[in-house]
């Protein structure tokens, strides 16, 4: 049987090489020219798999009975264009995965927080003697576990909603979602087909499976509505069953009584948004029979991840804090709402239909002044010039100089872009390795 493969990044090479182990007759398809992949060519010279660079063909779907996309293809892609066309089925390459897979699984999705949630829960799960590893859109294509893996470890997948909208049989034992807000919709066009995407997570699950809920987020609510799993909420406030803030206090009500498992005081990692990640974290680890002492001493333990709120270096009194993962404004509101400090606020980038005013009030409260870069410099000044001081900068090397002329001691520097970076650098994780390079040599 012949499988396409549509992108040549981690996840096409991933499943390329999964497919082939398994026997299938496979062809990868790039639009890249091959002169920019030439470390994917070499392992696919070396693997016998036959490919094209420089665009998709029909030619490359002849005799194909299935084609495995990658999560950065979007729908409009021609490659998934032809596909449909010739009535091909298309799934993703963490279906491919899973469908070879016997591992438990938790599977993290959500607008934000997925990547500190999944890296917690792993964390949880280790520091508590379980075999743990954390796979997906964190960076290791589940593709690249098969067969790699002890059959006990438990998978903590972070699941994108591109990585979701094309799944058949994926069924987490546990599935998280954290919360729902406007993002990615370039490639899934409407709000609505985002929700369905993400919603893909839970709609295979059954009666024995656990599905894992923001019981503040009204959205999620219409999700529970849906799902045949049995259902834990975590909260701000009291929940029937689940993970709740009380009185500064993080209570399980998973029996019929309240049991303490540590003050929200101990948890070294900042922000709202770190309290529900963490009550979401300790939920799923309590599936797999963590004891409440356990997970108090992993969240005491955890120190968070790079690129979200990452203290970089201190100078002259002030934080400088690198969150080059707040891709959208969602992301950007927890940062901003994270710190007593004024902000000093860096941020730009490329939009998304992004509408700065949910960030109104809380930028009126918390900061300083604003200084810009990218391609939403234009949007962000006009939105928010009236109300706080803003500076357009041509780069990040300037950004940084006038924050430092800016910030007084004792305030926090944010580089929390709201925005992604694919305007000025190849992604997030450089755009954050550059501000920390920059804030070094300050
Ligand atoms: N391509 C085509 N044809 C197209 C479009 C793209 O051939 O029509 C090619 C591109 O030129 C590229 C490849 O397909 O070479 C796309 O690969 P990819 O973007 O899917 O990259 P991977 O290296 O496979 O990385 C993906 C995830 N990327 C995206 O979702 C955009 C990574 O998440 C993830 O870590 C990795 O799989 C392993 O699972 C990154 C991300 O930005 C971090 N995720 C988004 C986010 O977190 O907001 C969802």
């Amino acid at each position: 049987m012949k499988i396409t493969i549509i992108g040549a990044g981690k996840s096409g090479i991933g499943a390329a090489l999964l497919a082939k182990r398994k026997g299938y007759d496979v062809f990868l398809s790039e639009t890249k020219k091959s002169d920019e992949c030439r470390e994917a060519i070499e392992i696919l010279q070396n693997e016998n798999i036959d490919f094209e660079f420089g665009g998709h063909t029909s030619d490359s779907l002849i005799n194909a009975s299935l084609v495995i996309t990658s999560p950065g293809v979007p729908p409009n892609s021609s490659a998934i264009k032809l596909a449909e066309k010739k009535d091909i089925k298309i799934i993703s390459e963490l279906e491919f995965a899973y469908n070879f897979l016997k591992n438990p699984i938790i599977a993290i999705t959500g607008t934000n927080g997925k990547t500190t949630t999944t890296t917690l829960t792993t964390f949880i799960l280790n520091h508590s003697g379980k075999l743990a590893i954390s796979a997906g859109n964190i960076g290791t294509p589940l593709s690249t576990l098969v067969d790699n893996i002890d059959k006990e470890t438990i998978i903590v997948v972070e699941a994108s909603s591109f990585q979701l909208d094309r799944v058949e049989n994926f069924k987490p034992d546990v599935a998280v979602i954290l919360n729902i807000s406007p993002d990615h919709l370039y490639y899934h066009s409407t709000m609505e087909n985002y929700i369905s995407a993400k919603w893909k997570i839970f709609l295979n699950q059954n009666e024995k499976d656990l599905l894992i809920l923001n019981a503040d987020d009204n959205e999620l609510k219409k999700a529970a509505m849906q799902s045949r799993g049995k259902i834990a909420w975590f909260s701000m406030s009291p929940v029937d069953y689940g993970i709740y803030s009380k009185q500064g206090k993080m209570i399980a009500r998973l029996k019929d009584n309240e049991e303490v498992i540590m003050l929200f005081d101990e948890i070294p990692i900042p922000g709202i948004h770190n309290a529900y990640n963490s009550m979401a974290a300790a939920l799923a680890a309590r599936a797999f029979e963590i004891r409440n002492e356990n997970i108090r001493d992993s969240l005491m333990a955890f120190q968070g991840v790079e690129h979200r709120l990452e203290l970089v270096k201190t100078i002259n009194g002030v934080d400088y804090i690198n969150d080059s993962k707040a891709t959208n404004v969602n992301a950007t509101w927890y940062a901003l709402s994270s710190y007593k400090e004024p902000i000093v606020w860096i941020a730009g980038g490329r939009g998304d239909s992004n509408d700065y005013s949910a960030l109104d009030e809380i930028v009126n409260k918390n900061v300083r002044c604003i200084i810009l870069i990218g391609e939403e410099s234009d949007n962000i000044f006009n939105h928010f010039s009236s109300m706080k001081r803003c500076f357009k900068e041509s780069n990040l090397v300037n950004a940084l100089e006038r924050a430092k002329e800016q910030a007084i001691a004792g305030d926090v520097v944010l580089f929390s872009p709201a925005c992604k970076s694919f305007d000025m650098f190849i992604n997030y994780e450089h755009r954050g390795e550059v501000f920390k390079e920059i804030v070094k040599e300050l």
